[in-house]
C-alpha cells in the first residue's frame, strides 16, 4: 500500500473516470451500480473518492446566499483517502468499539462510536405527508422566446438555458411503496432562474379532487390507508377513498382521471404534466394574460395495462424510477415541451363560460390551443439520492417576476402549505439553504438564524430602514426588475366561506371526459372502477358511487353496476351536452420510441450472428436490447441481461424471438409457476409464459428462424401485431412500427362503443 500516490492507486483499483466514460458510450446497457468497477478482492490501497458515474449531476457549488463558488460538484462530497470523524480526524478502526478488555463492556469515551451511532439513529427525517414516493433528475430548459410577448420572466428569453431539478412521484404511498399503483403523479420543476427559483409544482392530471385548499386534509385522509390496520397501502381501491368522493362529488373529475389510463403511466417519461391552477403573467409593459401550464413529453402519453401495473408491484417495485435512470444513463434523455394555454384577464376570470379559478375544470385544448414555449431535457441522474431528491423543497411561492398567483382557493391554500411542510420536514426555516435548494441569484433576504444556518451574515442592521449598513438592502423598482404582485381588483364582497355558484358543476366536464376516450380507453375505465369499487366491504358506498356514475354516462354506470352485481340508478342531474376533446385520448397517432426496451429471447444453439446484429440494431435505434437467455453470463460473446428465471415480461415493451429455446435444466413445467403450461414442451415453458404475457399486454412480437415456431406453440401465431419475418432485420422493422403506436390494441376490440 503506497498511500503516498493515491492517484496512482486509484488505477490500480477501478478504472479511470475516462475509461469508463469510453465504455459508457460503447453500446452497453445501463445499470451499473457504481463508477468502478470492482475487484473480486477486497480493495487494500487508499485512494480518493470515485468520480461520479459519467450520467450522474449534482446540484452546483452555491454558497448559502446563491454565489457561485467555482468548486466541483464534488467538492460537496467525502473527501481524501483516508476513513476519518465529522472533524476529519483520521481514524484506525471502524469496526470495533473501545472496550475495557476484548470481552468488557463499551466505554463511554468511545468518541467515533458515540458519533457512528448517533448519526446513523438521526438518519431519517420525515417523509413528505403527500408525495412522499418519487424520484429526481436534473436537467436543463431552453426558451423558444414566444413568451416574450406575455411575461417579462427573464428564464422565458429566447434562447435563455436554466438549469433545473424535476421530482416525479406518487401522492399516495410512503417512500417504500411501489411505483405503479394506480395513482396521481406529482411532476414538479425547480427552475433555478437568475431572476429567483421558479417552482411549477404540477401533476400529471389537470384537475383536482378538491376546489378549496381547506380539504386537502379530508381527501388526503380518505385516500391514504384506514387509520386502524393502515391498509391498502398506495391505492385507492378502498373504502374510505370512495365514501369521501361519492359523498364530495367535486371529487367525480378527478376520481376519473384516476381510474383512466393516466392513473397507471408507462413511464415518467410518457406522461402529461398540468399546473392545474390559472396563473397570472404580466410583461414587461404591465400587461396581463391568464395561463394555464402543460408539459408534453416527447415519447407521447403512454400507459401500463393494469394487469402489468398489479405485477409490476411485485416483480419491479422500482419500475418508474428505474426506467427513469436507465433512460438517462442510456442518453435517451428525457423531454417535454413546456407549453401554455393563454386567456385574456378579464374581470370575470373566465373563458368559453368554463370558470378559470375552479380546480376541478380543464379547457379543451380544441377551445384554447397550447402553443410551446420551451424544451426540457433530463441529462442528469442525481448522485445522492436523500441530498438531491428528498431535500429538494418546492413551493408555489417561489415566483420570479413575470409570473403571479390568481386567486384560485386550492392555489392560495398550497401558498400556505408547502413552506410550512418544509419546516418540519427539512427541520427548520432555513431549508432553502441545502444545496439541491440554493438559488442561483443573488439571495440578500434578511432572514437571519435559526436551526442549520449555513450563512455568514454580515452586517449589523438586518432591518429596514437602516442607516448602520447604509441603507442596505434597497429594495428593487421596475427597472431593477422587482417581482410584480400584480395590482389585481378584488370586488367588494361579504367575508363568508363559501365558492362562487360557478363551481357547483361537478359533472358535466366529467361526462366530457368520458365521451373524448376511444373505445379501449373506456373499456378500461369500466374494469378499473369495477376493481376499485368491488374492492371495497361497504354496499352502501358502492351504491353511491354508482349513483355518481349514473350522472356521468349511463353505458358506464351499467357496465360497472354489471361487474359489481348491482342494479344501475338513474340519473339524478340532467346530462350534460358536451363536446368531446380528442386531445385527451392516449390512442391514435404515433411516437419514438427512444429509450424503449426489446426483450431479444436467444437460444445459446440458435442464430447467434442474427442476433449480434439486432442488437446492435436496437442500440442504433435509441433503444435498450436485453437479451434473454437459458443461463447468465456470456452468449455468443454477448452478456446475457435476464434469463429465463429472473425475466418477465412486464419489463418489455416488445420481444424478439431469435430461437426456439429447448428447456433449460431449472424449467419445472409440472410446479413452477412462472413455467407456464404444464406437460412436456419443445420450449422452455417460460418462454411461452413471456409471450403469452406479451400477447396479453398488446405488445408487438417478431420472431424470426426456429424463433416463429414459439409463437405456433404459444398459439399467437397470425394474430394482430405478431410479425413472423425471415430476418432479424425484418422482424426489427415490422415491430418498430408497431411500437410507435405503443400498443396493438386491434387484438382486441372493444366491448363498448
Ligand atoms: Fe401538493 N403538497 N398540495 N398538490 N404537491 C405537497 O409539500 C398541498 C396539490 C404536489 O416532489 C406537500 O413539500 C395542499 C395540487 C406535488 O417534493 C404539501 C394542496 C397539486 C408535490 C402539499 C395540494 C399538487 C406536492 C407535501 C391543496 C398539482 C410533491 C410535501 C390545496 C398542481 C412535491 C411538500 C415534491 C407536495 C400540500 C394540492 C402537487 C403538504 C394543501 C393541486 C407534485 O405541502
Amino acid at each position: 500500500m503506497d498511500s503516498s500516490k493515491p492517484a496512482e492507486a486509484v488505477k490500480n483499483v477501478v478504472k479511470s473516470a475516462s475509461e469508463k466514460i469510453a465504455d459508457a458510450l460503447s453500446p452497453d446497457v445501463p445499470g451499473a451500480p457504481g463508477s468502478g468497477t470492482p475487484t473480486v478482492e477486497e480493495p487494500t490501497t487508499p485512494h480518493d473518492p470515485l468520480p461520479p458515474k459519467p450520467e450522474q449531476g449534482a446540484p452546483q457549488t452555491r454558497t448559502p446566499t446563491g454565489a457561485e463558488t467555482g468548486a466541483p460538484t464534488i467538492a460537496n462530497g467525502q473527501q481524501g483517502a483516508y476513513l476519518t470523524t465529522s472533524q476529519g480526524a483520521r481514524l484506525r478502526d471502524t469496526d470495533h468499539s473501545l472496550k475495557a478488555g476484548p470481552r468488557g463492556p463499551i466505554l463511554m469515551q468511545d468518541h467515533h462510536f458515540r458519533e457512528k451511532i448517533t448519526h446513523f439513529d438521526h438518519e431519517r427525517i420525515p417523509e413528505r405527508v403527500v408525495h412522499a414516493r418519487g424520484a429526481g433528475a436534473h436537467g436543463v430548459f431552453t426558451a423558444y422566446g414566444n413568451a416574450e410577448a406575455v411575461t417579462r420572466a427573464g428564464f422565458l428569453k429566447k434562447g435563455r438555458e436554466t438549469e433545473v431539478f424535476v421530482r416525479f412521484s406518487t401522492v399516495l404511498g410512503s417512500r417504500g411503496s411501489a411505483d405503479t399503483v394506480r395513482d396521481t403523479r406529482g411532476f414538479a420543476t425547480k427552475f433555478y432562474t437568475d431572476e429567483g427559483t421558479f417552482d411549477l409544482v404540477a401533476n400529471n392530471m389537470p384537475v383536482f379532487f378538491i376546489q378549496d385548499a381547506i380539504k386537502f386534509p379530508d381527501i388526503i385522509h380518505a385516500a391514504k390507508p384506514h387509520p386502524d390496520r393502515e391498509i391498502p397501502q398506495a391505492q385507492s381501491a378502498h373504502d374510505t377513498f370512495w365514501d369521501f368522493v361519492s359523498l364530495h362529488t367535486e371529487a367525480q373529475h378527478h376520481a376519473l382521471w384516476n381510474m383512466s389510463d393516466r392513473g397507471i403511466p408507462r413511464s415518467y417519461r410518457t406522461m402529461e404534466g398540468f399546473g392545474v391552477h390559472t396563473f397570472r403573467l404580466v410583461n414587461e409593459a404591465g400587461e396581463t394574460v391568464l395561463v394555464k401550464f402543460h408539459w408534453k413529453p416527447k415519447l407521447g402519453v403512454h400507459s401500463l395495462t393494469w394487469e402489468e401495473a398489479q405485477m409490476l408491484n411485485g416483480i419491479d417495485p422500482d419500475f418508474h424510477r428505474r426506467d427513469l435512470y436507465d433512460a438517462i444513463e442510456a442518453g435517451a434523455y428525457p423531454e417535454w415541451e413546456l407549453g401554455i394555454q393563454v386567456f385574456p384577464d378579464t374581470p370575470e376570470e373566465t373563458f368559453a363560460g368554463i370558470d378559470l379559478l375552479d380546480p376541478t375544470k380543464i379547457v379543451p385544448e380544441e377551445l384554447a390551443e397550447v402553443q410551446p414555449i420551451g424544451k426540457l431535457v433530463l441529462n442528469r441522474t442525481p448522485t445522492n439520492f436523500f441530498a438531491e431528491t428528498e431535500q429538494v423543497a418546492f413551493h408555489l411561492g417561489h415566483l420570479p417576476p413575470g409570473i403571479d398567483v390568481t386567486n384560485d382557493p386550492l392555489l392560495q391554500g398550497r401558498l400556505f402549505s408547502y413552506v410550512d411542510t418544509q419546516l418540519t420536514r427539512l427541520g427548520g426555516p432555513n431549508f432553502s439553504q441545502i444545496p439541491i435548494n440554493r438559488p442561483h441569484a443573488a439571495v440578500n433576504d434578511m432572514l437571519r438564524d435559526g436551526f442549520h444556518q449555513h450563512a455568514v451574515h454580515a452586517g449589523v442592521a438586518p432591518y429596514r430602514p437602516n442607516s448602520l449598513d447604509g441603507g442596505n438592502p434597497f429594495p428593487a423598482g421596475d427597472a431593477e426588475n422587482a417581482f410584480v404582485d400584480v395590482p389585481v381588483t378584488v370586488t367588494q364582497a361579504p367575508k363568508v366561506r363559501a365558492n362562487p355558484a360557478s363551481f357547483d358543476d361537478h359533472y358535466s366536464q366529467v361526462r366530457l371526459f368520458w365521451l373524448s376516450m376511444s373505445p379501449v380507453e373506456k373499456e378500461h375505465i369500466i374494469r378499473a372502477y369495477t376493481f376499485e369499487l368491488g374492492k371495497c366491504y361497504e354496499q352502501a358506498i358502492k351504491e353511491r358511487q354508482l349513483q355518481c356514475l349514473a350522472n356521468i354516462d349511463p353505458v358506464l354506470c351499467e357496465q360497472v353496476a354489471t361487474g359489481l352485481g348491482l342494479p344501475a340508478p338513474q340519473p339524478t342531474v340532467p346530462l350534460a351536452d358536451v363536446t368531446p376533446s380528442p386531445a385527451l385520448s392516449q390512442v391514435g397517432r404515433e411516437w419514438p420510441a427512444d429509450g424503449r426496451t426489446v426483450g431479444i429471447v436467444v437460444d445459446p444453439d440458435g442464430d447467434l450472428d442474427g442476433v449480434a446484429e439486432v442488437r446492435q440494431a436496437v442500440f442504433d435505434a435509441g433503444m435498450v436490447p436485453l437479451l434473454i437467455a437459458p443461463h447468465g453470463g456470456m452468449v455468443g460473446g454477448m452478456p446475457v441481461q435476464r434469463t429465463f428465471a429472473t425475466g418477465r415480461s412486464v419489463e418489455f415493451d416488445a420481444v424478439l424471438l431469435a430461437g426456439a429455446p429447448a428447456p433449460a435444466p431449472d424449467a419445472i413445467p409440472a410446479r413452477d409457476d412462472k413455467a407456464g403450461r404444464p406437460g412436456p414442451a419443445a420450449v422452455d415453458p417460460r418462454v411461452l409464459l413471456l409471450v403469452e404475457e406479451c400477447w396479453r399486454h398488446a405488445k408487438a412480437i417478431g420472431a424470426w428462424g426456429a424463433g416463429v415456431t414459439v409463437l405456433e406453440q404459444a398459439g399467437v401465431a397470425g394474430t394482430p401485431g405478431i410479425v413472423a419475418a425471415g430476418s432479424g432485420a425484418e422482424a426489427l422493422t415490422a415491430v418498430q412500427q408497431l411500437m410507435a403506436a405503443h400498443r396493438v390494441w386491434e387484438r382486441f376490440p372493444a366491448s363498448v362503443a
